[in-house]
């Protein structure tokens, strides 16, 4: 309850602020980066885990997510100062998602910002498609329809159905850093699998947390084109990724 009523002033205190990490290709260019929102209260920082539960119960999520959006593409367009074709990434609660406003929120920041759709990747988890699938994919379609590609998160803890998954028209799948954790024994099989299975249905696919050499090296031998996690970088602040960035290139 203290961490609710605090949190309702966090924006306007400027308690929020987000942090940016790497996503690369097999050839170890940054091609993207996730932001990540943090929460500095009181001399600490609170994690996600603990204060988007309390936004998306309050649908407070809704506004705050908005605000996570528009700073993210303005990120984005520093960014892109020298990286013309570099894409931001932006965690979108389901709460978000279902909005009315959702879809044209969207459409209103990248037009605002001047950003090619293409560069804006929205994250959602497996859960946004288990119910009313017509009305999900609509909204999708839409926002595809301006260019921006979807990433399912934490791809395969969800419930979904293989019936789900094969209906899901997304771009990007991030499989979930327990299977990465996992790779030198169980994990691998599960890894193999996802990659067919995305060649098929057409998705590209994103390995997080990767946080060793040899799932690196396990990772690229299985054809993953896109890796991520803290054996590349942790998040970073924001002049920090600008800096990065600059010295990658
Ligand atoms: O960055 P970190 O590992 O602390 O994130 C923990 C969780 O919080 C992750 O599941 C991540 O997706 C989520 N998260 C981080 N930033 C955002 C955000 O801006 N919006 C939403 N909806 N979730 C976020
Ligand atoms: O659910 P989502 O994938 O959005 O969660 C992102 C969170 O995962 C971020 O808060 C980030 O701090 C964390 N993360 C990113 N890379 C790694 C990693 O290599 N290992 C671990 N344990 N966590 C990571
Ligand atoms: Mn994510
Ligand atoms: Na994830």
């Amino acid at each position: 309850i203290m961490l609710n009523e605090a949190l309702k002033c966090a924006l306007e205190r400027q308690e929020l602020r987000l942090v940016y990490q790497p996503i690369v290709d097999s050839a170890g260019q940054i091609v993207s980066f996730e932001a990540l929102l943090r929460w500095h209260y009181q001399d600490q920082e609170i994690s996600p885990v603990e204060f988007i539960p309390l936004l998306e119960q309050s649908g407070r999520i809704v506004e705050i997510g908005s605000w996570v959006l528009e700073e993210a593409c303005k990120m984005l367009v520093t960014l892109r100062q020298g990286h013309a074709e570099i894409c931001m990434c932006v965690n979108i609660s389901l709460i978000q998602f279902y909005d009315k406003d959702f879809v044209n929120n969207v459409k209103q920041v990248i037009e605002q910002q001047a950003i090619p759709g293409h560069l804006l990747h929205l994250e959602v988890t497996e859960s946004i498609f288990q119910s009313e699938q017509m009305q999900v994919n609509h909204k999708v379609s839409q926002l595809q329809k301006c260019g921006v590609k979807f990433s399912v998160d934490d791809f395969g803890t969800g419930y979904s159905s293989l019936s789900v998954i094969q209906n899901m028209n997304i771009d990007y799948i991030k499989i979930d850093r327990s299977f990465i954790q996992h790779i030198e024994n169980k994990g691998l099989s599960i890894v193999q699998a996802v990659m067919d299975m995305s060649k098929t249905l057409n998705f590209r696919v994103i390995a997080e947390g990767v946080e060793t050499e040899t799932q690196r090296h396990m990772l690229e031998q299985c054809g993953i084109p896109y890796m991520q996690g803290y054996f590349f970088s942790r998040p970073m602040e924001r002049q920090d990724a600008l800096a990065y960035l600059g010295d990658a290139s």
